[in-house]
């Protein structure tokens, strides 16, 4: 197993030497360590930790543009009470007084926190003991909501707690992995680069099981193109290959209940459920059933659904039939996405759960917290869950709202409808190290946290290893942490324990609580801890102590009352039949280089190159049928709201099922946010809303003109689709409109904030204008408008923003000369044409020949999936997407 590293000593109080400090990258939960440096230059130099066992040194390419994300540019970095500069007393009184008010008037439920799987352990802690603990009430949920609460309804209904059995590890150890509903290569990088080392040095085999061709099927063995939703059905029906097959394993059975039940339920599905290839499913059975170390890694695919907790458990039960559970190489592994997702589900975040694995609806364990808070009430019952919490507050059952490291206004289903419900509450308190967000701008108290590198505590990664996040730059105007506003604000309602001086006084208060936990009989006791050397932590993985060798339930104890496992019955279903009006199935999800709402990777010109527009990933066959060709914009539209997207034809996508990115907001591209078009539909059980699967109708968006633009400032467009990205210089922007401006000159100066164009040319025959903007001899930007989408190397045009004498329009930029397209290297710049000409012309037919004759794929590795797919396009003659 993984061991915890002695670390190195950081900085200590006061040194001035340049000194590397170890920390842990503020994205996905695979929780790599990073080792950051100050620069010559005044930047921080960042690289992958080789002692952190999660990534042995390696990051994928966010982690390694995390130095250029740093900077106190445009941060908030102060109160803003109703817009106007406050000091932090006038804001946190307000905030305390506001809550105070409304619980007198109104009761502890008109009050509501909304917080995040991004903040770290100490901040929770403090978060979840102020609501629960004292002003009780549950009413405090998290963006895990929309992400991880099917996976611990599914591990609590199984194993009795929610508890990930297994370790990284086991990836590298099985001899078969299966991705269900994950998109690991693009998702989780670093972890998918340690399974494909796994794959080169010892066959591993891998299957991917997902509606989408995406990049991590490049890697895989075998992909089941499923129907969308049919993932119970699949794992129904490998129940029933394990028994048909005799591989019930006799000597675990004894640990499980529920088995004869679940088999019962699961011969209720049938192979045609699923959509897939009967080859292809046979080939799936056969594998697994063959494969006594396998792992099922899971992701959004399964828990965004309206069944998603049903899927989870399909899953486990044939972990759960065959033993292989708790074991080196084998297990259901559900991976985390945010950074201390797992730390949340801890320390107790969700509003069904208590602090460390300990229930809420159990008297007991509600005492022994209560009692160990020294706290006057507790709730008894849950609180809302995310899409019922804004729903109360739209219907104005809860007054004051208190949103912290989230950006609800943008990610939430129904996201108009949130939005609009946030902006009608009567009293609203955002943290954020923004002002800017879509969620912030709607606050009436805003307040200055402390971002990645200004703030110390600890997460907790998929694999149940805690590490310490560390400060190693100062923090910017008067921005503090999350935990201490919350500690502050606390301490103005009057009530006693929220005195910590630092957030290792929190960690001890939290281990000590933990140990309490353990003698309840929670698994989830880490007060060994709690004397540690908190600033010199080395990343530990619990349980700590060596007689589990860090896995559960090898052993066939679980959590239950009985100490069983539970198999559970799985009625398999499908999502609701299309209508006519919406007949397409909306899949949505990420891309590589960006993280949720940008408000970090948007900073980073080399992320917007590879993916920097929102875009509809569309089949050829529904393209056509639609009329919509290559490039052009599409209008999405459901019950819910309307977007206007990029369209991308790819078979990639099946007919039917087309995919959009949830990255963009008003701040990006307004028409781009996708859950405007979601629907707030969720999983009975856990409550987690199904992301992945809203009925949309699709049209062509009916453009008279299509534009881009380049500028070294900001630009105003005021037309209906405009999409933003930082590059080099300044910004590029795709623009559209339905109908054009009355004159162009104007409206191409109102576009660069009242600027006169130094150059114009025109010819409105084939309604093409372009303007360019030169000042003190150089470029400060040029916009082409044309009837059709814009034809012209962007890079080639953004290079060009700063350069001296250039006559951009002329000179028709970059039009003549090769363009090499998106980058798919980010690292090193490398355009998706300029790889198509080194596969199709030199010849460079594996991903080693790309590296060797361009260098793609040398830097961090995380486009190497995408070079594998452009080598197979070519060779299969596939048709261009
Ligand atoms: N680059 C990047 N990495 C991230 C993040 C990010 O924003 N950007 N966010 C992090 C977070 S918070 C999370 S939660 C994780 C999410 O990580 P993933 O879950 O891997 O990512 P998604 O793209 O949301 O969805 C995964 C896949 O589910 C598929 N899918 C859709 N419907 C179904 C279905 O019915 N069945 C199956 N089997 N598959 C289906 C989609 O096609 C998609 O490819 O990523 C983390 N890592
Ligand atoms: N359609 C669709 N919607 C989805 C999903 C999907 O797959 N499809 N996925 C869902 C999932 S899994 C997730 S996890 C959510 C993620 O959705 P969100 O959590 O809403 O997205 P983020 O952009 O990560 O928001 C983090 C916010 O915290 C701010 N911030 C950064 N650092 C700090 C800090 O240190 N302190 C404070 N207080 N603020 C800080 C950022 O500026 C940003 O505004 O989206 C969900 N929504
Ligand atoms: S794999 Fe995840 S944790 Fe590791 S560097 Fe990339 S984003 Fe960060
Ligand atoms: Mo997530």
């Amino acid at each position: 197993m993984t061991r915890p590293t002695p670390i190195a000593t950081p900085r200590p109080a006061g040194a001035a030497r340049e000194t590397t400090i170890r920390t842990t990258c503020p994205y996905c939960g695979v929780g790599c360590g990073v080792l950051a440096t100050p620069d010559a230059h005044g930047g921080i130099a960042i690289k992958g930790d080789p002692d952190h066992p999660a990534n042995r040194g390696r990051l994928c390419v966010k982690g390694a543009a995390l130095g250029e994300t740093l900077g106190t540019r445009g941060r908030l970095k102060a109160p803003t009470v109703h817009g106007q500069t406050a000091t932090w007393d006038v804001a946190l009184d307000l905030i305390a007084a506001q809550f105070t008010r409304t619980i007198a008037a109104h009761g502890p439920d008109s009050v509501a926190l909304y917080v995040s799987g991004q903040l770290l352990t100490e901040d929770y802690y403090v978060a979840n003991k102020l609501m629960k603990g004292f002003i009780g009430s549950a009413n405090i949920d998290t963006n895990s909501r929309l992400c991880m609460a099917s996976s611990v309804a599914g591990h609590r209904r199984a194993f009795g707690t929610d508890t990930v059995p297994g370790q990284y590890e086991d990836l590298e150890i099985a001899d078969l992995v299966v991705l269900v509903g994950s998109n690991l290569a693009w998702c989780h990088p670093v972890l998918h680069q340690r399974l494909m080392a796994a794959k080169a040095t010892q066959g591993t085999k891998i299957v991917v099981i997902d509606p989408r061709r995406t990049a991590t099927c490049e890697g895989a063995d075998l992909h089941l193109a499923l129907a969308p939703g049919a993932d119970a059905h699949l794992f129904n029906l490998l129940l029933c290959h394990i028994f048909d097959r005799g591989l019930l394993n006799r000597d675990f059975l004894p640990h499980v209940t529920g088995v004869e039940a679940s088999l019962a339920a699961a011969r209720h599905s049938k192979p045609g459920d699923t959509g897939i290839p009967p080859d292809d499913l046979a080939a799936f059975l056969a594998l697994w059933a063959a494969s006594e170390r396998v792992v099922t890694v899971y992701s959004q695919g399964i828990n965004q659904s309206d069944s998603g907790t049903d899927k989870v458990n399909a899953i486990i039960n044939c972990h759960l039939a065959t033993g292989r559970i708790g074991r080196p190489g084998m297990g259901p592994l559900s991976v985390t996405g945010q950074p201390n997702a797992m730390g949340g589900r801890e320390v107790g975040g969700l509003a069904n759960m208590l602090a460390c694995h300990l229930e809420l609806d159990n008297p007991i364990h509600r005492d022994a917290v209560q009692g160990f808070w020294a706290s006057p009430r507790m709730p008894a019952k849950p609180g809302l869950k995310a899409v019922d919490m804004f729903r109360a507050v739209e219907q104005g059952q809860i007054k004051a709202l208190w949103v912290m490291h989230t950006n609800p206004a943008v990610t939430m289903p129904d996201a108009s409808r949130v939005a609009g419900a946030i902006a009608a509450c009567d009293f609203v308190a955002v943290s954020d190290i923004w002002a800017t967000t879509d969620t912030a701008r709607l606050a009436h108290v805003l307040l200055p946290a402390t971002g990645w590198g200004e703030k110390d505590g600890t997460v907790t990664n998929s694999e149940r290893m805690i590490s310490r996040q560390r400060a190693f730059i100062p923090a910017p105007g008067q921005a503090r942490a999350d935990w201490w506003q919350l500690a502050a604000v606390a301490r103005r309602m009057g009530f006693p324990g929220f005195d910590w001086a630092s957030p290792a006084q929190i960690f001890a208060e939290y281990s000590a609580l933990s140990g309490v936990a353990g003698q309840l009989g929670s698994d989830f006791d880490i007060s060994a801890l709690q004397d540690i050397d908190y600033d010199h932590l080395a990343p530990v993985t619990w349980p700590q102590a060596a007689r589990k060798g860090g896995r559960f339930f090898g052993d066939g104890q679980f959590h239950t009352p009985d100490r069983k496992a539970r198999m559970l019955p799985v009625a398999a279903c499908l999502p609701a039949a299309l209508s006519p009006g919406h007949p397409f199935r909306l899949n949505t999800g990420r891309v590589r280089d960006h993280w949720h709402t940008m408000t970090r990777t948007g900073l980073v010109p080399r992320l917007q190159q590879h993916l920097g527009e929102p875009y509809l990933e569309i089949n050829p066959d529904d393209a056509a049928r639609l009329g919509l060709a290559p490039a052009t914009l599409a209008e999405v539209t459901s019950p819910q709201g309307r977007a206007i997207l990029r369209v991308l034809i790819s078979d990639r996508v099946a007919p039917g099922h087309p995919f959009a990115p949830m990255h963009w907001t008003a701040e990006t591209a307004p028409t781009g946010r996708i859950d405007t078009l979601v629907a707030a539909v969720t999983d009975p059980i856990s409550g987690q809303p199904a992301s992945k699967s809203t009925p949309v109708a699709i049209r062509p968006y009916a453009a008279r003109w299509h534009a881009f633009a380049v500028s070294r400032h900001d630009l105003r467009p005021s037309c209906e689709y405009w999409a933003k990205a930082q590059v080099a210089g300044g910004v590029q922007m795709e623009l559209a409109g339905a109908g054009p401006p009355a004159d162009w000159a104007v409206w191409a100066s109102a576009l660069f904030d009242g600027a006169v164009p130094s150059s114009a040319l025109s010819d409105p025959a084939r309604g093409m204008q372009r303007f360019a903007f030169v000042s003190g001899g150089r470029l400060q930007g040029a916009v082409f408008v044309s009837r059709d989408p814009v034809l012209v190397a962007r890079a080639h045009l953004a290079g060009l923003l700063g350069a001296e004498g250039e006559d951009v329009l002329a000179g028709r930029p970059g039009i003549d000369q090769p363009d090499p397209g998106p980058a798919v290297c980010a690292c090193l710049n490398i355009g998706r044409n300029t790889i198509l000409r080194a596969i199709a012309q030199d010849g460079a037919l594996s991903v080693e020949a790309l590296g060797e004759c361009l260098g793609a794929g040398t830097s961090c590795g995380s486009c190497r999936p995408e070079l594998a797919a452009l080598i197979f396009s070519h060779t299969h003659r596939e048709a261009a997407e």
